[in-house]
């Protein structure tokens, strides 16, 4: 590799998906924005340039193996490491296998996945941890469009007058839109921001408008919204009876309450609910961005559609009035999604339901027909009870840390510590899950990964490396392509990555995330354009966009618990295994914490940085105070800390529909200590 140059490649963190230049220098790596990409036009935050400091440290570099759970690991051979998993995968029924990959794999290395899993060994077993951050949106843009895919793009918010952030921290979790959009409200201050989530964030901080409502109110107050745009005769009837279906079941559903007490369930004042009604009831550009407010909940696919039908009410699918952006988490979860990595997908958007979808995967990966299976495989919560049953036997884990961010972590150590379960851990660092690992797989990472990723608007672009790997480690298609052989599978003999790549892009041909035009080597693409369905055709078997009827949720709260709400801090990625490495990036942030009201803290005699017990049924944690300001009896804490993993008290408690759980609302006792 030259040792000093420049690389084009991608930030490996959050769904904005910024194009990087890197400045290679030795062993220094100088991580600056690409200016020439259309989709983040060369800004980006600190995370890649701190996490570019320190990406040797802490590697592992040699397969470690023990037979028992109990015994000390030991450095085994690569080809000893293949052989185990191919032995307990010959050995075991395919129904007793299970795969769990991420929305941090490139899209070749999902592809390489699903090929290998639903394919050649012809289990849907297979999960993404985008089942606890984007299933419930998936579910919800399927529902509505007919297909996933976010509509609009970060263009939209360049000349939009409303932007309207529902459960979603963008300052901290998406900082590069964030500083979009205050650059928007910079350059036209008459822009309105406004703000729903129950902490007031510092995206709320920096809005003209924070609605903080109670946990678990979003579909009622959507619900009071449309209800109210329809008295008001502020719905686009044109738009609503040309291309659209369902609005006067959805209408009767949401006037069941009336605006007045939907507004006291949310706890909000009527004049904010009015003043958003007043937004989409105008001519305004209105920009509808949201993440894990909206999808982590038992109402998830509800609190999406809910907010939905707010912009397909007004008409607003379009350049000049709006449209909603779902924001997607990690990086690749949209590449992930695209090659059907969740436990129902197949590549190109397909479905494993589909009998036409199956034949063309097994045509093309020249398969005998009826050998990919058309049950959908059980998500990963499901997987853990199976664990726990002894159905599943052999779980395989790439990329991703369940032992910290699954719900209900106790239950989740009891199945992955289980003796009768074969764990094989693929990761770059010890994680708290490879450190509870029959089998650990040392691999590449970031700036030493090659192939593509698709960002939060569907942009897709090139991953390349720019060091060295340490010695010992594979790649995750190595790894993949050496299972494969081991496992006697030929067809995956790729003599680059560019050949993975063209193959997935041959299956993406005619479909709605068709990239099949493009060349692997300068790949600068947004799939479907600027705007899904532009054209007011949709990908629904009537080609009509459909709303549903969503229920207003009437939320109860225990009068002695507090809502638990847990999600990012601003610096951190997750579980801190490559973050947690900076200095830097842990400034400020060494520690978890509880945020809470400073009036509820003070009747109960807490001050800031006094250790309160928090507890449920599901266990008992210890925590120092922080003082915020959040809608009355909530409270928040980070979700990464291993020294703290708030997971313990957060219930498997599952949206019907997506599987999604429910992390940001577990109820616990506050006890001062
Ligand atoms: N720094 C950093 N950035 C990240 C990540 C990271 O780990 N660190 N992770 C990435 C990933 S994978 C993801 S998924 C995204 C997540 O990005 P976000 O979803 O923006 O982040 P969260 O902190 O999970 O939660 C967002 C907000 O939802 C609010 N919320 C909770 N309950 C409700 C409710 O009932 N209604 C409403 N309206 N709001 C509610 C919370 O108070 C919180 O402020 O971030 C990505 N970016
Ligand atoms: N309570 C609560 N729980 C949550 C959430 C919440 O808001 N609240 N959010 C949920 C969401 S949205 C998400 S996305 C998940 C995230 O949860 P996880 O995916 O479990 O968390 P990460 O820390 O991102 O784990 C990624 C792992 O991949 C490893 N890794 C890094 N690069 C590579 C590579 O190139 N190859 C391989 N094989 N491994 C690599 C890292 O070292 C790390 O161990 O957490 C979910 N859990
Ligand atoms: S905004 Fe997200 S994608 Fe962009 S540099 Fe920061 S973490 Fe990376
Ligand atoms: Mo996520």
């Amino acid at each position: 590799m030259n040792l000093s140059n420049t690389i084009s490649t991608g930030c490996p963190f959050c769904g904005t998906g910024c194009a990087l230049n890197v400045e290679c220098n030795g062993t220094s790596y100088k991580v600056k924005g690409d200016k020439s990409n259309p989709s983040t036009l060369g800004e980006l935050c600190f995370k890649p340039i701190q996490m570019a400091k320190v990406l040797d440290t802490a590697r592992l570099n040699t397969p470690l193996y023990r037979q028992h759970k109990h015994e000390p690991f030991k450095p085994i051979s690569w080809d000893k490491a293949f052989s185990y998993i191919a032995d307990n995968i010959l050995q075991l029924p395919k129904n007793a296998l299970y795969f769990y990959l991420s929305g941090q794999l490139l899209s070749e290395e999902s592809y390489l996945f699903t090929k290998l899993i639903k394919g050649y060994l012809g289990t849907n077993n297979v999960d993404a941890n985008s089942r606890l951050c984007m299933a419930s949106a998936v579910i919800a843009h399927k529902m509505v469009f007919g297909s996933d895919g976010p509509v609009g793009n970060y263009k939209d918010i360049d000349d939009a007058d409303v932007i309207l952030i529902s459960g979603s921290n963008p300052a901290w979790a998406h900082p590069v839109v964030f500083r979009r959009i205050l650059a928007r409200k910079k350059s036209h201050p008459e822009t309105l921001i406004i703000t729903i989530d129950p902490i007031r964030t510092e995206t709320a901080e920096k809005s003209d408008l924070w609605i903080g409502l109670n946990s678990g109110s979003d579909t009622t107050l959507y619900n009071a919204i449309l209800s109210a745009l329809h008295k008001q005769s502020a719905c686009d009837i044109d738009f609503i009876r040309r291309v659209s279906e369902g609005f006067e079941q959805t209408l009767s559903e949401a006037q069941k309450i009336s605006f007045e007490s939907a507004i006291e369930a949310c706890g909000i004042s009527q004049q904010n609910a009015e003043q958003i009604v007043q937004c989409f009831a105008s001519d305004k550009k209105i920009v509808g961005l949201w993440c894990q407010g909206l999808n982590q909940a038992t109402d998830g696919v509800m609190r999406n559609i809910g907010f939905m039908n707010l912009f397909l009410a007004t008409g607003r699918l379009n350049a000049s009035r709006g449209c909603p952006i779902s924001l997607t988490g990690q990086p690749n979860a949209m590449g992930g999604r695209e090659v059907g990595y969740l436990s129902n997908g197949l590549p190109g958007y397909r479905d494993v339901r589909t009998l036409s979808d199956r034949q063309t995967c097994e045509n093309h990966w020249n398969l005998f027909h009826n050998t990919i299976s058309p049950i959908p495989g059980i998500t990963i919560t499901d997987a853990i009870d199976s664990i726990l049953t002894k159905d599943i036997r052999f779980l395989w884990v790439t990329c991703t840390n369940p032992l910290l961010t699954l719900p209900d972590l106790n239950k989740t150590e009891h199945a992955l510590n289980s003796p009768d379960l074969f764990l094989v851990v693929q990761d770059c660092v010890m994680s708290e899950t490879a450190a509870m690992a029959n089998l650990i797989l040392p691999t590449h990472t970031w700036g030493e990964k090659e192939g593509s990723m698709t960002n939060s608007e569907r942009y897709i672009k090139r991953i390349r490396p720019f060091k060295p790997a340490p010695d010992g480690s594979k790649s995750d298609l190595d790894i993949i392509y050496s299972v494969a052989q081991k496992l006697g599978f030929s067809g995956f003999e790729y003599t680059n990555i560019k050949a993975v790549y063209d193959e997935y892009k041959a299956l993406s041909e005619n479909r709605l995330c068709d990239q099949s035009t493009q060349e692997y080597n300068s790949i600068s693409y947004q799939w479907g354009g600027e705007r899904l369905y532009s054209n007011q055709i949709f990908a629904t078997t009537s080609t009509k966009v459909q709303f549903h009827p969503v229920i207003s949720s009437t939320s109860m709260i225990d009068p002695d618990k507090f809502i638990l709400i847990t999600g990012r801090t601003k610096k951190q990625w997750h579980t801190m295994t490559r973050t947690g490495l900076s200095n830097e990036l842990l400034k400020e942030e060494e520690e978890p914490y509880l945020l809470m009201n400073s009036d509820e803290a003070e009747k109960m005699g807490i001050d800031v940085g006094d250790t309160v017990i928090i507890k449920n049924d599901l266990g008992t944690l210890e925590l120092p105070i922080r003082f915020g300001k959040l809608a009355y009896k909530h409270l928040f804490a980070p979700f990464g800390y291993p020294q703290t993993p708030i997971n313990t008290l957060v219930p498997v408690l599952n949206d019907p529909f997506s599987s999604q759980s429910a992390l940001k609302s577990a109820q616990v006792l506050v006890i001062k200590k």
